[in-house]
């Protein structure tokens, strides 16, 4: 509780904007919420993925009562696609307008989305606060602070505005040992498996690779930082017991450290929970072996996505990746002695690639015999990776989308200047409808595995189909 109150604060209301189908459930929001539920302070949730007319579902929720500060998610600034450059920023910028209209409580912001970029997207969309990074600790005293009026510019991981200005705060990461359990009560993850959703959980937190265009960094910190597996095990029950059972992990990569990822497994292996669950799991290549392969299927694991990349070494070690072709192989060994299947996701047009860098890829899927391959032609650039700061400092000063990249809150792309007119067709004349590889092109386009309003991957959905995506998709007949 908070000390010395008597009277229960106004509520934080936390909005769900996620709405493109199929769905993705808000499990960041869930995270904050229960942070504050435990330190005693009220919530209340609106999700615009589960109602017809958002926007009078907003109106009735603040003609209730006056908030203390609206939460509003952002998972996504955009789709991340060369082809589409869908930017979700104005679809939050027609939130926050419409929120601004009906109270006069602060707009929050935060989310991963947001975290990638949060000076942009404050700035862009007119809110007035934003958490960047973890929110557990930082969400219940920012509400403290506004119950009593207090100052908040001391708080971690704030970005607000000043006199004009937008100020971002010190980034501090929090401790996952010290969160609340989360008891995954705040929104209706049942309704989002009845939609097709896999339903998030974290094992971790941050990433330590040195990908040179990844963001998970930026977004969740270097640091890795670990859940203990007994509170992973009990937040997949309180979810089993809640009806759902699909699951996709939202830790960067699962097997960093590939300990960790063992002691998962193990943990819900001995709670006898292995049948009950499919869960999915980013991976990198390596550090990987037969044995975490064999405990994540005991555990439940359905599917992994590999990020592999490329398949040609010196464009590995220009993209800051630490394994090699022989490293895939090996792999693609273990996955084959485990019969778990697996995806693939390739980069296709970072610097330095050619059109040889990309024919050698391309023939290696097919010697290696991979089953399944999505590719992204042309890279996002976000501030504060390794590619944005070579643009910055000049060292990359071609193949940029658009040419100047100072605007982040537009998508930005980098998309290797030496792959002659064009570097679409190339892809497309190399893969010549071979239906192993999926492209991340617009969402209806044949091959496309844009999972932003796709609507064959919504059909398939309906007509029962459960899993990834990806997992879904390469069972298209069509
Ligand atoms: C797992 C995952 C998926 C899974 C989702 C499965 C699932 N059930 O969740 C799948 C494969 C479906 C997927 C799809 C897509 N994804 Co994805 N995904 C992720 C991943 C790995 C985890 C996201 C996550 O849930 N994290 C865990 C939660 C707990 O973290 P969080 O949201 O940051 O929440 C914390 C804080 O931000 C804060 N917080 C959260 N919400 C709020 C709200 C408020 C108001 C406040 C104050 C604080 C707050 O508190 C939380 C706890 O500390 C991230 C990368 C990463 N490592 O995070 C990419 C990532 C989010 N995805 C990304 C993209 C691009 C997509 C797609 C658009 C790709 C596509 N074109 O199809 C789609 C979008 C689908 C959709 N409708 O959202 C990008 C987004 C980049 C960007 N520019 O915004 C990321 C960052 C990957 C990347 N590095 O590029 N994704």
């Amino acid at each position: 509780m908070i000390e010395g109150d008597t009277a229960l604060p106004q509520p934080v209301l936390l909005i769900n904007t996620n709405v493109t189908r199929p769905p993705v459930s808000p499990v960041g929001l869930e995270y904050v919420g229960e942070a504050l539920i435990e330190a005693g302070l009220p919530v209340r949730t609106l999700d615009f993925a589960l109602t017809n007319n958002w926007r009078a579902a907003l109106t009735r929720e603040l003609s209730q009562e006056e908030p203390l500060v609206v939460g509003t998610g952002v998972r996504n600034t955009d789709d991340c696609s060369f082809v589409t450059r869908k930017s979700f920023l104005p679809w939050i910028t027609e939130v926050t307008a419409e929120v601004r209209h009906l109270t006069s409580a602060p707009i929050l912001l935060g989310g991963v989305g947001f975290s990638v970029m949060p000076e942009a997207v404050l700035r862009f969309t007119g809110a007035d606060i934003g958490i960047a990074g973890d929110g557990e600790e930082v969400m219940p005293a920012l509400a403290r602070c506004l119950v009593n009026g207090e100052d908040i510019s001391h708080l971690p991981n704030l970005v607000y505005r000043r006199k004009g200005n937008i100020i971002c705060n010190r980034r501090a990461d929090a401790n996952p040992e010290l969160f609340p359990l989360p008891r995954r009560h705040l929104f209706d993850n049942r309704r989002y498996e009845e939609l097709g959703a896999i339903v998030g959980i974290e094992t971790k937190r941050g990433c330590p690779q040195q990908c040179i265009y990844c963001a998970d960094p930026v977004a969740k910190g270097a640091g890795v930082r670990l859940r203990p597996p007994g509170t992973v095990v009990q937040e997949f029950r309180d979810l089993l017991a809640s009806g759902v059972s699909w699951f996709h992990l939202c830790d960067s990569e699962f097997n960093q450290p590939p300990t960790h990822a063992k002691a998962i497994c193990h943990a819900i292996i001995e709670a006898g929970l292995g049948n009950s669950l499919h869960w999915y799991s980013y991976c990198s290549p390596v550090p990987f072996d037969l044995e975490l392969a064999t405990l994540m299927k005991r555990a439940g694991c359905t599917g992994i996505n590999f990020g592999v990349d490329s398949l040609c070494d010196e464009q590995l070690s220009r993209l800051g990746r630490s394994h090699s072709v022989e490293d895939v192989q090996q792999l693609i060994d273990i996955m084959e002695q485990t019969g778990l299947d697996y995806m693939f996701d390739l980069i296709v047009g970072g610097p330095g690639e050619t059109q040889t860098t990309i024919t050698t890829t391309i023939e290696a899927v097919r010697k290696l015999n991979v089953p399944l391959v999505g590719i992204a032609a042309g890279v996002r650039v976000y501030p504060g990776t390794p590619l944005s700061q070579a643009v910055a400092g000049g060292i990359i000063r071609e193949g940029l989308h658009p040419e100047k990249v100072n605007r982040f809150h537009e998508p930005a792309f980098y998309l290797s200047p030496h792959l002659g007119d064009d570097p679409f067709e190339l892809v497309h004349e190399l893969v010549a409808g071979d239906p192993r590889f999926l492209l991340l092109l617009s969402p209806d386009e044949e091959m496309s595995y844009n999972y932003t309003d796709d609507r064959t991957l919504s059909q398939m959905i309906e007509e029962g189909a459960r899993g990834a995506y990806w997992h879904i998709l390469s069972k298209n007949p069509g």
